[in-house]
């Protein structure tokens, strides 16, 4: 028969045992069920957390970001399509009928971190010598030819001229509106017509063809790569 002291011993010992595994248990049960608490908040709120905490870092004070304003300055010859190239653009729809701009026209354009203002000015004769008054605010110009009015292709060469020679930096596009007209001249043709050669090398400058009716919406000359050129342009720094 074993001593009584062994069986004590023996005793202690594995209750000594019995103890330590059973904090290993409770450690092991907790740390899992931990994880399990996490995962069930699900990844995706997880990631969403860690972003929202993230730009809270980047952007001091929880503060939106400021977008970028681009003003854009639309000019152009009375009824060349100043109005309705903007009403397109806005909208992503075409108007058969607009009443000509007596003064200004605004149009505000928001795409991600980019915020586009319009700004038409009229372009019939008594407007037009406000025209220089708004290119020192403006980051691009616009000028928008009636590519069917031949008879007036000389005065809008002449209009377009003076502003360029105000604004020696000055990005410039062109558009070659209505050409959905049998009778409106080519690309070329209003190259030539407006002396846009004498710009080469001097100012970044682009001729798009456009049509801002019905009839134009579905061709290459849409109106919308106006907008994704302005896009480009205004988003490149
Ligand atoms: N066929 C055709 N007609 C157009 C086009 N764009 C505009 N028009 C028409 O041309 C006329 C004048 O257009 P507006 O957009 O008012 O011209 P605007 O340049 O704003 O003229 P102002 O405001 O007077 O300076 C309207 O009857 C339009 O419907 C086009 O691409 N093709
Ligand atoms: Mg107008």
């Amino acid at each position: 028969m074993a001593p009584a002291g062994a069986f004590r011993h023996l005793s202690l010992a594995l209750g000594a045992a019995v103890a330590v595994l059973g904090s290993l248990i409770l450690i092991a049960w907790k740390l899992y069920f931990r994880d399990a608490d996490d995962s069930s908040v699900g990844w995706r709120e997880r990631w969403e957390q860690q972003l929202r905490a993230e730009l809270e870092l980047s952007t001091p004070n929880g503060e939106e970001p400021h977008p970028c304003e681009c003003q854009v300055l639309v000019l152009g010859l009375d009824g060349a399509g100043k109005s309705s190239i903007l009403h397109y653009i806005s909208s992503v729809e075409a108007k058969k009928h607009l009443a000509p701009t007596q003064g200004f026209n605004s149009v505000q354009l928001q795409t991600s971190g980019l915020q586009m203002d319009f700004l038409e000015v009229g372009g019939s004769k008594n407007l037009r010598s406000y025209w220089n008054q708004y290119l020192s605010k403006a980051h691009i110009l616009v000028f928008v030819v009636d590519s069917a009015d031949g008879s007036r292709l000389s005065t809008a060469r002449q209009e377009l001229h003076c502003l360029l020679a105000e604004e020696l930096q000055l990005p410039l596009i062109v558009l070659a509106n209505k050409q959905d007209k049998t009778d409106a001249l080519s690309v070329a043709e209003l190259h030539e017509g407006l002396a846009l050669h004498t710009l080469d090398n001097q100012r970044e400058f682009f001729l798009l063809p456009t049509s801002a009716t019905y009839a134009g919406l579905a061709t290459p000359n849409s109106v919308l790569h106006l907008k994704n050129l302005l896009i480009k342009l205004l988003t490149r720094n």
